[in-house]
């Protein structure tokens, strides 16, 4: 028998005696443990911890008695622990507080094995609880978490999600809702789904504004101080094609926000929507065509007036789509798209907003999603080149279960390897994946990715199927990976200290200090080629990372005769800019990142953000002769052309583990090709049972043009033989109209005045403010 891929590295790495996590090869994935629960949802809390949701399902980590779907990975050790949510957390939203917690939105209803109903239900059939899993409905939840370290008591109440409906919950139901911070600290909830479906839509779709109750098209504010939920027009025009809309607040306090095939500037505070032109192509980038979806780096160059690019998703046709059931065709033959679009929504000259042509990507994908990356490229990750987004057990062409070649998933082609954006390349050269490696694990519906305080990226999830799975093809996926991007040739990385750990909005600049063992050679040219910027990494979630933006500081420079390069950096422009809260500060010389440092911007409080004049800066000092004394063997590797880039340029101060690693990668190369074939001829063998090992039971590829064909056969079938769905026919009866908001107050103290009411009434503990437990924001000092 042919021996898979994964225990062959593995007895290799074995045999070196040596860390996965040491050989941090630039270009390549290595192996980041286990996350206990699949991946669907994740943040970085702080310097330490990722914190990781899952749909409640039959996970075999249990946590007070129950399955785990919740768990915190450690970004020192790998290791994950489980962590208690009491709510079904599925496809819920999520964004973090301006004093640096987090906080999720919705969910499902309480569900059982197989996402049946769970056992304690409402009088329309919705599940309050169920017995087995022991899971809350979830639909209004307002989940928060206050990141705690390892020097924490974990176990302690302050350190666990506050996660209590009856004390804090939004207004209405909401599943696949998007949350956009706003320049005071609060956000605006958008759409959703009231229950589950594959698309937000009944065919025929003659009720587009609430499809009988199923579709929540209104948006609400958390905290919502008095402001009730509102219907939302948009979400009707895009009826369908409306969940996880993509939303980016914009400096005029304006939001842009695209689903469907439509695009508008919204005014929220009064509703007022102004239309965009539509998306060429008729490309939809919502989920569950799932394009990846970011804002170019806000620059001092680009007066930080935003930019998004939209890429890949699906050009499907409306009758594709299909309904709250399934897709009306196999989605799974369906090349995603290659598209890539640009659109700066405001631009400075008073023009027209107008949608740009972008370069193709390499590939087409759906399920992708776009990293920041603190050098300010674009790393696009995860995803397949066929269908889209939802699982099922049907679609309009295959009415059987049996029949879907690829289990549950409504996607195929898994891309194992990624891609980098250069939004400051020339047209025609912005995407490159010279010298990125690829990784063999599947990720479709489901992944998730975000970036890590070191500068590589946090890679998890995968689970396109109603219950945990491990034997159909696409099984519910526990491994994470680490990616290290090109940077990670360099064998010395910047040092700055003088890091603040606040940011305000203008007033007085302050200055980094860059030692001479930072970079290597002139250090005028260092000075000059070197950014201070701020990264928010946002809430993951189906290829989306909510909130994720990168701003570059404004800087000058002193260089020293000894070397040491001072930086003088402005502090943020204003809170329309980069909304308050945590980010990772970085400072990048010759493309080579330091290690990021958390901040929180703004003063931590919801309300109004203090704003000054803004910061004036000391002109640049230079001095020919100051030269850096790092070893400049490597220090440019993250500025490689990318035409240029090659793996195994690649130096690090691991070369011998390297050579191993890309010879082991040879060999696997090798096995993948075998494996290729032995597919091709299992695939045509019918009636041949499924492999053990998920990692035998696909094929990756490397993406690239052309790729997408190949993927139109039948196959290996899922063993399941049950017929449950999450999207089975709905109820259509509207039952989200109960009145639970949160009275949380944007003033004076931020807690939710309910909340903190029931607390004397017993309802709540005492001993836990979800909020206040401990003080994020530090007192103004330095790393
Ligand atoms: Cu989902």
């Amino acid at each position: 028998m042919l021996p898979t891929p994964l225990p062959l590295l593995a007895l290799w790495l074995a045999s070196t005696s040596s860390p996965v996590f040491a050989a941090a090869t630039a270009g390549s994935f290595a192996d980041a443990g286990s996350t206990l629960v699949s991946a669907m949802m994740m943040f970085l809390g702080n310097e330490e911890k990722v914190y990781i949701m899952d749909k409640a399902e039959g996970n075999p980590t249990q946590v007070k008695g129950h399955p785990a779907w919740g768990s915190v990975w450690d970004i020192k050790t790998h290791e994950a622990v489980p962590m208690d949510i009491k709510t079904n957390v599925f496809c819920a939203s999520g964004m973090h507080l301006p004093n640096g917690s987090y906080a999720t939105f919705g969910g499902n209803g309480a569900v059982g094995r197989g996402g049946a109903v769970g056992s304690q239900k409402t009088e329309w059939g919705s599940g309050i609880w169920d017995s087995e899993y022991q899971d809350f409905d979830g639909t209004k939840a307002i989940r928060v978490v206050n990141p705690c370290t390892s020097s924490d008591n974990f176990d302690a109440p302050t350190c666990q999600w506050f996660d209590d409906p009856s004390t804090l919950a939004m207004q209405k139901s909401r599943w696949y809702s998007t949350a956009e911070p706003l320049a005071d600290g609060s956000m605006v909830l958008i759409g959703g789904f009231v229950n589950g479906g594959y698309i937000n839509r009944n065919t025929p779709n003659i009720d587009p504004e609430f499809e009988g109750g199923a579709a929540e098209n209104t948006y609400e504010f958390y905290p919502a101080n008095g402001r009730e939920a509102k219907p939302l027009q948009f979400l009707i025009k895009t009826s369908g094609l409306n969940a996880y809309a993509h939303s980016f607040l914009l400096p005029s306090g304006k939001m842009l926000v695209q689903a469907n095939l439509s695009t508008m500037i919204w005014d929220y505070d009064s509703n007022v929507e102004t239309p965009l032109p539509d998306m060429p192509n008729n490309v939809v980038r919502v989920y569950p065509a799932s394009g990846a979806v970011a804002m170019l780096p806000l620059t001092p160059a680009n007066n930080y007036n935003p930019t998004v690019l939209f890429c890949g998703g699906s050009d499907m046709n409306d009758y594709a789509w299909g309904n709250y059931s399934f897709p009306m065709i196999d989605t799974f033959n369906y090349p995603a798209s290659r598209d890539c679009q640009r659109l700066t929504p405001e631009p400075a000259d008073g023009s027209a907003a107008a949608y740009e042509a972008d370069d193709d990507m390499l590939e087409g994908r759906t399920m992708s999603q776009f990293i920041m990356l603190p050098d300010g490229k674009m790393l696009v990750v995860n995803g397949g080149l066929n269908g889209t987004a939802g699982y099922s057990t049907a679609t309009g062409e295959t009415f059987s279960y049996g029949d879907m070649p690829w289990g549950m998933s409504l996607a195929a082609g898994p891309i194992g390897r990624p891609a980098i954006y250069d939004p400051n390349a020339p047209k025609g050269k912005r995407w490159s994946n010279a010298g990125l490696g690829t990784s063999n694990i599947a990720r479709l519906y489901h992944s998730t990715a975000i970036l890590l305080p070191d500068a590589s990226v946090f890679i998890a999830g995968s689970n396109p199927n109603v219950d945990v799975n491990f034997t159909t093809i696409f099984p519910t996926e526990y491994r994470a990976e680490i990616f290290y991007p090109p940077y990670f040739a360099a064998t010395t990385r910047p040092a700055p200290s003088g890091i603040p750990k606040t940011l305000s909005y203008g007033g007085d600049s302050f200055d980094i200090t860059l030692p001479a063992s930072s970079y290597s050679g002139s250090a005028n040219a260092a000075a000059g080629n070197t950014t201070v910027s701020i990264v928010r990494s946002g809430f993951t979630t189906h290829a989306l990372n909510m909130g994720q933006r990168y701003l570059q500081l404004n800087n000058t420079f002193t260089v020293n005769s000894d070397g040491t390069i001072v930086l003088h950096v402005a502090q943020a422009p204003n809170p329309f800019v980069f909304q308050p809260g945590p980010a990772l500060f970085f400072v990048t010389v010759n493309g080579i990142p330091s290690i990021g440092k958390m901040v929180i911007v703004g003063n931590g409080q919801l309300g109004k953000q203090p704003q000054a004049a803004a910061s004036v800066l000391p002109a640049n000092v230079l001095l020919d002769s100051a030269k850096g004394t790092a070893d400049g063997a490597s220090v440019n590797g993250g500025q490689q052309n990318n035409q240029d880039n090659s793996p195994n340029g690649a130096k690090s101060n691991t070369g011998p583990i390297v050579g191993g690693v890309i010879g082991a990668i040879a060999v696997i190369g090798l096995l993948g090709a075998l494996l290729g074939i032995f597919l091709a001829r299992r695939r045509r063998a019918a009636n041949r049972q499924m492999p053990t090992t998920s990692s035998s039971s696909y094929v990756m590829t490397a993406g690239g043009q052309g790729a997408a064909a190949g993927f139109t056969g039948a196959g290996a079938r899922g063993v399941r033989s049950s017929d449950s769905s999450a999207f089975v026919p709905l109820q259509h009866d509207n039952h989200s109209q109960a009145w639970n908001a949160s009275t949380a107050s944007l003033t004076g103290p931020y807690r939710d005045d309910a909340a903190a009411a029931s607390r004397g009434s017993g309802m709540v503990s005492m001993d836990y403010d979800p909020y206040a437990s401990t003080p994020r924001v530090p007192v103004q000092n330095r790393y």
